[in-house]
């Protein structure tokens, strides 16, 4: 059978199926970027490739996917990082004119050199660590030229590195200062305008909205997700972050690729996901910083069969995290995630929650070449340790 490259002599856990897939001695074939072959050596076909890679018996895994990131930003929040370290509250600070807003101000002052310029020692970050796949959201230039702008940046990371890019149209994030007390207009703007003009640019593959008290209501975001549908964009949304507004439900009713964070979600809530396809994304690097006490219904979502998903939310405000190997250890410790449930869901599930199940997130005849390879003797180790990276080598699409 044809392939130009073949790695033998490892351990893969090619997280197809339910759990992690896990082949004690296997190999990964790939032809023009393109996975010909992957699991046991004993049932291989027979290869002739042009390069062979021994792994002399190192684990192999998919590519890592970071499904939920605002790595596209200018400035930082560390002062008001401090802030809240002497007690002020996140929705005290947005409340006031930071948050959301202050990170508008600086990336609206930006230009794309500059926005790039930010980002790229934040996606090297995660490439350290073996992510081929990272999506970035717009929602901090707030106006149509700030959201073209981060979104063309986003883009043009995958340009500048071997990384795929997924963006994701994030307009309805916060308010902007022009529409203080007048959200239904901005709504309406980004809906009847914005969106459409990002479409027309082929900029965003998802839309995405903030659902919360300092957000945006469910009417509001059924406005957008009905724009997103006319453009013949997929949906996701922030949903139950701070509060349980019922997001979730919306999402669901939407068929939304994802609803995020979920801290807030209750069981009608639950029930809702259930069988929707929506996945669960949780970002335990939110929960952490913004010291949440409230877990998001991790057992009924297990229950409900909801597939869930990891991401670090890497953005100033509420987790500045450039780190899916931490992001795992957290879901382990502070969600009570299983190894295969963390793994899970930085791979299969992930490539599921940017709707790519049918190119990444599993080693499978067909799926792109995306690999990473450890230095580990069991796939526990990359939940289990904290700020250590294992990573041998990285492949993207072959390479
Ligand atoms: N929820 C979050 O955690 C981030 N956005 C959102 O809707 C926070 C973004 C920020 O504070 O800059
Ligand atoms: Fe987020």
């Amino acid at each position: 059978m044809r392939c130009d490259t073949l790695w033998k002599d490892a351990r893969v856990a090619t997280m197809a199926g339910d759990g992690m897939g896990i082949v004690e001695r296997g190999l990964v074939a790939a032809s023009d970027g393109v996975i010909v072959y992957a699991g046991p050596e004993a049932e291989a076909p027979a290869f002739d490739p042009a390069d062979i890679i021994g792994c002399d018996g190192r684990w192999i895994t998919p590519g890592l996917i970071d499904c939920h990131t605002h790595l596209v930003h200018a400035g930082d929040r560390a002062r008001e990082f401090e802030m809240r370290l002497d007690g002020a509250s996140y929705e005290e600070i947005a409340r006031a004119g930071g948050g959301i807003v202050s990170t508008m101000a600086a990336t609206r002052a930006a230009s794309e050199d500059e926005l790039v310029a930010a980002a790229l020692p934040r996606l090297d970050a995660l490439i350290a660590e073996g992510v081929t796949t990272v999506e970035i959201k717009s929602g901090y230039g707030l106006d149509t030229a700030g959201e073209i702008r981060m979104l063309r940046a986003a883009r043009r990371l995958g340009d500048e590195r071997r990384v795929r890019v997924a963006t994701t149209f994030l307009g309805a994030h916060a308010l902007p200062p022009e529409y203080a007390g007048d959200a239904d207009g901005y709504v309406a703007m980004v809906a009847d305008t914005m969106l459409p003009e990002v479409a027309r640019l082929g900029l965003a593959d998802a839309v995405d909205a903030f659902c919360e008290g300092i957000g945006f209501t469910v009417q509001q975001t059924a406005r957008i997700f009905d724009a997103a549908k006319h453009a013949g964009l997929p949906v996701k949304l922030h949903a139950e972050q701070l509060s349980n507004q019922h997001g979730a439900a919306l999402a669901a009713g939407y068929a939304a690729l994802s609803a995020d964070h979920l801290e807030h979600l209750d069981d009608a809530g639950v029930a809702a996901m259930a069988g929707s396809g929506t996945v669960a994304t949780l970002l335990p690097g939110a929960y952490y910083f913004m010291r949440e006490t409230k877990l998001p219904p991790i057992e009924a979502l297990r229950r409900a069969g909801v597939p869930i998903a990891l991401a670090t939310d890497c953005n100033p405000g509420t987790s500045p995290l450039t780190s899916l190997l931490l992001v795992m250890n957290m879901g382990a410790t502070l969600f009570r995630l299983t190894v295969a449930e963390c793994l899970v869901g930085v791979t299969r599930d992930a490539a599921r929650a940017l709707g790519l199940s049918d190119q990444i997130g599993t080693l499978e005849a067909r799926k792109r070449c995306d690999l990473a390879i450890w230095d580990i003797e069991h796939p526990a180790e990359l939940v289990y340790r904290m700020g250590y990276n294992p990573l041998h080598t990285r492949i993207w699409s072959g390479r």
